[in-house]
C-alpha cells in the first residue's frame, strides 16, 4: 500500500489520485484545468453518497487546497494524508464526508512542483513565461483578487512575489476561481503552506481591513492571528480573496517546521506534521458541521 510518509513526485502523485483515489466509490478526481505548461489541475471530490449519485448540497462544504508555493512540499503531502484519512476504512476521518462535502485541491501548482524536483528545489512561483522579460514565474498567492498590487507584493518579474500582470492572469489560479464558484454552500476554506507552524485569518491586506466575523476565526482554532498583524501585508493571497467572496472561515496554515529545516522538512517529519494538523482541520469541521 502507498506509504504517505514520503514525499512524491507529481507523476506518482497523479497516478496514486487517477488509480487508487478516483477508484474510491466515494471520491472522483477531475481536473479544473490546465497549467501554463498544459498539466492538469486537479480536485477530489469526496462525499457519502457514492460518487455515482449527487452530494447533498444541503450539507455544508469545506474546501481545501495544497501546493501553491512549488516549495513547500509538506503541504501536498498533508493534502495526500488527509485525502487518506476521509477515505480509507480504517481512516481518522472517515466518518467526516457523513455530514460534510469535501473539495480538495492536492497541488494546485503542478508545474511549480515539477520544477522544485528536476531544476530549482527552491522554486515557489508558477512556470509563466513572463514576456519582456527573462525571469520565470508569478507568485500564484499575490495573483488572487483582494487587493491586487497593493501591498506586499512586486511588479518585478525577477522577485519571487511577482503578481502577474493582471489579478487571476495565471492558469492556476484562474481555474481555481472559476471552479470554486461553481460549489454550493462553501463555509470554510483551508490552504496548507509551509513553514512557520502558524494559522492566519484574514486580511493581509491592509492594516485596516478587519473580518467581519474576526472574533469567530480567533476563536476556533490555536496559534493563530490575523495576517496583516502576525505575518505582515501581502496582498493577492487566496485566503483574502475566499473570505471576501463569502466564506466565512478561512484559514492559511503554516505547516512545520518553524525554521530549522525549512522547505527542506526532512521526511520523518510528515506523519507527525499531518497528525497535528489534522486536529485543526477537526477543529473547523466540528465548528461548521450540522448539529443533529
Ligand atoms: O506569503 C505567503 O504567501 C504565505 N507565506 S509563505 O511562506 N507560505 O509564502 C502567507 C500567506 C498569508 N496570507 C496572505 N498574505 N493573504
Ligand atoms: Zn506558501
Amino acid at each position: 500500500s502507498r506509504n504517505f510518509n514520503v514525499y512524491h513526485d507529481l507523476s506518482s502523485i497523479e497516478a496514486w489520485l487517477l488509480g487508487d483515489v478516483n477508484a474510491h466509490e466515494h471520491a472522483t478526481v477531475s481536473s479544473i484545468g490546465k497549467t501554463h505548461e498544459n498539466r492538469d489541475i486537479w480536485v477530489v471530490n469526496i462525499s457519502n453518497p457514492p460518487s455515482n449519485l449527487s452530494p447533498d448540497s444541503s450539507l455544508p462544504t469545506i474546501v481545501v487546497d495544497c501546493g501553491i508555493h512549488a516549495r513547500e512540499w509538506v503541504s501536498p503531502a498533508f493534502c495526500q494524508h488527509f485525502i487518506n484519512e476521509l477515505l480509507d476504512s480504517s481512516g481518522s476521518a472517515q466518518s467526516w464526508k457523513n455530514t460534510v462535502n469535501w473539495v480538495i485541491y492536492p497541488l494546485l501548482n503542478p508545474d511549480g512542483y515539477a520544477f522544485s524536483w528536476s531544476g530549482d528545489r527552491m522554486w515557489r512561483k508558477n512556470r509563466r513565461v513572463n514576456s519582456g522579460s527573462s525571469c520565470v514565474g508569478v507568485d500564484l498567492n499575490r495573483n488572487y483578487n483582494a487587493k491586487w498590487n497593493t501591498f506586499g507584493s512586486s511588479s518585478n518579474p525577477c522577485h519571487q512575489t511577482y503578481h502577474g500582470v493582471s489579478a487571476f492572469s495565471e492558469p492556476e489560479s484562474s481555474a481555481h476561481r472559476n471552479h470554486m464558484a461553481t460549489i454550493e454552500n462553501k463555509q470554510a476554506y483551508l490552504t496548507f503552506h509551509s513553514f512557520s507552524e502558524v494559522i492566519i485569518y484574514p486580511y493581509s491586506t491592509i492594516h485596516s481591513d478587519e473580518a467581519d466575523n474576526r472574533a469567530e476565526l480567533n476563536s476556533i482554532l490555536e496559534r493563530k492571528g490575523e495576517g496583516a498583524e502576525i505575518f505582515g501585508l501581502a496582498a493577492g493571497g487566496s485566503d483574502d480573496w475566499a473570505h471576501m467572496s463569502g466564506i466565512p472561515i478561512s484559514y492559511t496554515i503554516e505547516l512545520r517546521d518553524t525554521g530549522s529545516f525549512g522547505f527542506l522538512l526532512p521526511e520523518s517529519q510528515i506523519q507527525p506534521t499531518c497528525e497535528e494538523n489534522m486536529k485543526g482541520v477537526e477543529a473547523v469541521f466540528d465548528h461548521v458541521k450540522p448539529l443533529n
